[in-house]
């Protein structure tokens, strides 16, 4: 084929590509907006490279005009959670997406597969608008854990460096580590509420001290230099103290300090106008 024309095939697949990862982002912050614990940790995405279309055709026999219903994974996301538990959830969000309809799920989780590789695998129908219209193309969506996704990017490298004849000694250290994995996502869920409980005082904690500096910097323009001075100081103070009850009631009188100089200000402008 052309190669003008693999183009031309390809980039409605990097419009998915791009806008499928857009929105896996967004569902994170608003999350952390929310001072929720996310399920999904990181995205990724790739378009698949020609050459790795033209081997999968050649593996599974698929000929040129099938390969878009038949090659699901040209468009490929990559979700990575914390923790086994988390890719149930970030499962239930796809599919209750109006953008995204599914069309496959296969749990290599819980069936493994023999190489040791687990992912949960969602392969979805997304519409794309072209300058054709609306177009519905197909992605896939890998969704694994932190520990599954170091696995299968090392075991990956290796088969590309033995060209998918990993030598047996290397196969039996790699089912070892797969074994391993599975050992460690159990070992992290067990603590999953402790981790989650840290995480999330660390998120409140960091969106009360920005609240707190936000306000500080509008007190530029109202307050005095010594006050202001005197504000920050007790801020420092505070902050040494690593006491979120403290830093709350400080956030407090700090909203009521401002409010009282935003008031007289409004005062002050009525009376020269
Ligand atoms: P790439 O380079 O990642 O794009 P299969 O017949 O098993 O090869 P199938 O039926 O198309 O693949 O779908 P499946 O099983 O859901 O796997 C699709 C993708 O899952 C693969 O894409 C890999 O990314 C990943 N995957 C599946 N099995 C393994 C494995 O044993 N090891 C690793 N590291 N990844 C795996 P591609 O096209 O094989 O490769």
């Amino acid at each position: 084929m052309e190669i003008q024309l693999w183009k031309k095939i390809l980039d409605p697949y990097e419009l998915a590509v791009k806008e499928l990862t857009v929105k896996f982002e967004h569902l994170i912050e608003e999350h952390r907006l929310q001072g929720l614990y996310s399920p999904l940790e990181q995205v990724t995405g790739r378009v698949k490279s020609v050459s790795s279309i033209l081997n999968k055709m050649r593996k599974k026999k698929i000929l040129m005009e099938e390969m878009e219903e038949k090659v699901e994974d040209i468009a490929g996301i990559r979700i990575i959670c914390q923790f086994v538990e988390d890719i149930k959830k970030v499962v239930e969000i796809i599919k209750s997406r109006s953008d995204m309809e599914v069309k496959e799920e296969r749990d290599y989780i819980t069936n493994m597969k023999d190489s040791g590789y687990r992912s949960y695998h969602v392969i979805i129908y997304y519409p794309i608008e072209t300058l054709e219209g609306t177009r519905k193309i197909q992605a896939e969506i890998q969704i694994r854990t932190l520990g599954m996704n170091f696995w299968s990017t090392i075991e990956h490298s290796l088969q590309y460096k033995y060209e998918k004849n990993i030598p047996d000694h290397i196969r039996r250290r790699l089912t070892k580590a797969a074994d391993a994995i599975i050992v460690l996502d159990r070992e992290m869920s067990t603590v999953r509420g402790e981790i989650m409980d840290a995480q999330n005082s660390l998120l409140i904690q960091e969106s009360l001290v920005s609240d707190i500096l936000n306000t500080i910097h509008n007190l530029y323009h109202l307050s005095n230099k010594r006050e202001l001075g005197k504000i920050q100081d007790e801020f420092y103070r505070i902050y040494e103290l690593n006491d979120m009850e403290e830093l709350k009631r400080f956030q407090r009188e700090l909203d009521i300090i401002a409010e009282g100089y935003r008031a007289q200000s409004v005062e002050h402008k009525g009376i020269h106008h």
